[in-house]
């Protein structure tokens, strides 16, 4: 059928995503009573959970608090089996969600939205798939996560690569088998680290390509302890509120001390229990890790030394030990026997930035100074974070601006909710927001609870049409760029917070980095006000 003559399904409001954002929003779009629709590029649902299908994929959030919280009923049924969920675990718990709350219903899988255009006139979307559909809502809401557009290295040569490829993002259904295979995995971020050690398990022999080294703390999984279950479920109302109370939207406080307060010795004992103890919640060891460089300092230095102790070979352990950044400042990864699966004689580091992969030929991939023959090359290189989902849609809001033109020096939002000239679209986790610098599953629930209670108030009011203002969006991003300031992260200049990663990226701070609960507090005084910073206006 010709494009134009699809049939025009309208709806309150489309969501476009259904992950954890997608499917929340839908849930309280209908509780308000809208008639909504969620268009999902996958054939399930899940979002990052349903993509993300690669060796040793597991969240870093502890799997208590990564999940939703609002419904009872359903974090007092739910039982979590590890204390980091794995990716199928997470799939599963999503894909209970949606039964759950009968959500599929109202989820058109396999359909990827191509483009999203304003009608000024209607105060309404207008949106295409490229299954050829076309769909007509007052209201836009992009639900398409932040890590969520992968990053593939442009390498020359990649094309004439004789084995097989992959990014571990768009990880094959099926899985892959690794026995008897010379593996490559380019990338040591979060992924690449929880991938190295179980695809090393497997290959017969595998090489890392490592451009940044990194810090990582060891994760400490384990079984989920019943006892430990029973507590949380008892205790799931102040563990939520902490939550929201929070800088990061985990449970756990950040030690009001600063690091230099404390006696060295002192400071040592700290960071070893931390260590031990494993996880995220190290870098909540002092104040200030992530505002002071000299508290930084002694963080990153207790992480070196257990590097050094942990590899055998003094010049391996070398190029594993970060140098350019402090810790945390690029995001910090949590790992199963990262550093120690470098002591496995079939595994080797190769350092590309000394020695920088020139082309990938038909046998493996040529640095400057060696050839490395593969079978299997295992991209963990990450995303466009933030703007990349978004980008990928052709969005054209007022006049016909598109978003990528209003984008083209950086992203500018208003609480990384709304951006002036796209008026009724809403952006989850949009950059401008927390999101990224917190468990996501909090900044979900706030993004998409603060959307529902903003269409409630137009509805209940007869507004058909809500803008951010250019001032409150230039004020905002004035306030994104300075509370990045305050703190060390923008000192990681090749971190994708930043859009370092990606080539000809505009480099802009891209989450919020003044805290959660700040945040949150701000975006409900802003409600409260009438929306301050928007323009709200009835049908004309
Ligand atoms: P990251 O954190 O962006 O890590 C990607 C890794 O790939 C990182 O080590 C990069 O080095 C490396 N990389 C990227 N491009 C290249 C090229 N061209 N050559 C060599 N190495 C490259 O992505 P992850 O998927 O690990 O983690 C993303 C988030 O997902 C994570 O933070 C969690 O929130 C979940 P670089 O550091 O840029 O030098």
């Amino acid at each position: 059928m010709p494009p134009e003559d699809a049939p025009l399904r309208t709806f309150d409001a489309v969501v476009v995503g259904a992950g954890f954002a997608g499917m929340y929003m839908l849930h309280r779009l209908r509780s308000l009573g809208c008639s909504a629709v969620v268009l999902e590029a996958g054939d399930g649902v899940g979002g990052t959970w349903y993509w993300n299908r690669y060796p040793g994929a597991r969240c870093d959030s502890e799997s208590y608090y990564y999940s939703y919280s609002f419904s009872d009923e359903l974090q007092q049924e739910w039982e979590w089996s590890e204390r980091y969920p794995r990716q199928p675990e997470i799939l599963r718990y999503l894909d209970h969600v949606a039964d759950r709350f009968d959500l599929r219903r109202d989820i058109r899988f396999g359909r990827r939205v191509t483009e999203a255009v304003l009608d000024d006139g209607d105060a309404c979307w207008r949106l295409r798939t490229d299954t050829g559909e076309r769909y007509s809502a007052r209201f836009f809401i992009t639900a398409v996560g932040c890590l969520s557009s992968a990053n593939i290295p442009q390498i020359p040569g990649l094309e004439t690569f004789g084995g097989r490829w992959f990014h571990t993002a768009t990880w094959p259904h099926e899985g892959v088998d690794f026995t008897g295979q010379r593996v490559g995995v380019v990338g040591t971020g979060s992924t690449g680290i929880q991938a190295i050690p179980v695809i090393a398990q497997q290959a017969k022999h595998l090489t890392v390509f490592q451009r940044t080294p990194n810090y990582s703390i060891p994760a400490r999984n384990g079984p989920m302890d019943p006892a430990f279950q029973r507590e949380v479920k008892a205790g799931y109302a102040a563990i939520r509120r902490a939550q929201r109370e929070s800088t990061n939207g985990h449970p756990f406080g950040i030690d009001p001390r600063p690091a230099l307060s404390v006696p060295d010795d002192e400071r040592e004992r700290i960071y070893e229990e931390a260590w031990q103890r494993g996880g995220l919640r190290f870098r909540a060891a002092f104040a200030d890790l992530l505002t002071s460089k000299e508290a930084n300092d002694t963080a990153s230095e207790f992480i070196r030394a257990k590097i050094r102790e942990t590899v055998r070979d003094p010049g391996t352990a070398e190029k594993l030990v970060p140098y350019d950044h402090p810790f945390a400042t690029k995001r910090p990864p949590i790992d199963t026997g990262y550093f120690e699966t470098y002591n496995r004689d079939d595994v080797t580091l190769v350092d590309v930035r000394k020695s920088p992969i020139v082309e990938i030929t038909a046998s493996g991939v040529r640095t400057s100074s060696a050839s490395y023959p593969l079978d299997c090359l295992v991209f963990a290189t990450g995303f466009d974070a933030l703007t990349g989902p978004l980008l990928a849609v052709d969005i054209r809001g007022e006049g016909g601006r598109s978003l990528r033109d209003a984008w083209s020096e950086g992203p500018r939002s208003y609480l990384g909710l709304q951006v002036s000239g796209f008026p009724n679209m809403f952006t989850i986790t949009g950059p401008g927001s927390p999101s990224v610098l917190t468990n996501m599953p909090t900044s979900i629930e706030q993004h998409v609870e603060w959307i529902s209670d903003c269409i409630g108030y137009m509805r209940d009011r007869g507004l058909v049409r809500i803008e951010a203002t250019e001032d409150a969006e230039r004020a905002w991003g004035a306030h994104v760029e300075e509370a990045a300031h305050r703190t060390l992260l923008p000192m990681a200049s090749t971190s994708w917070y930043l859009g370092a990663n990606v080539p000809g990226k505009p480099r802009v701070f891209l989450p919020y980095a003044g805290g959660f609960a700040t945040y949150a507090r701000r975006c409900a005084e802003i409600a409260a006000a009438g929306y301050d910073g928007f323009v709200l206006t009835p049908d004309r």
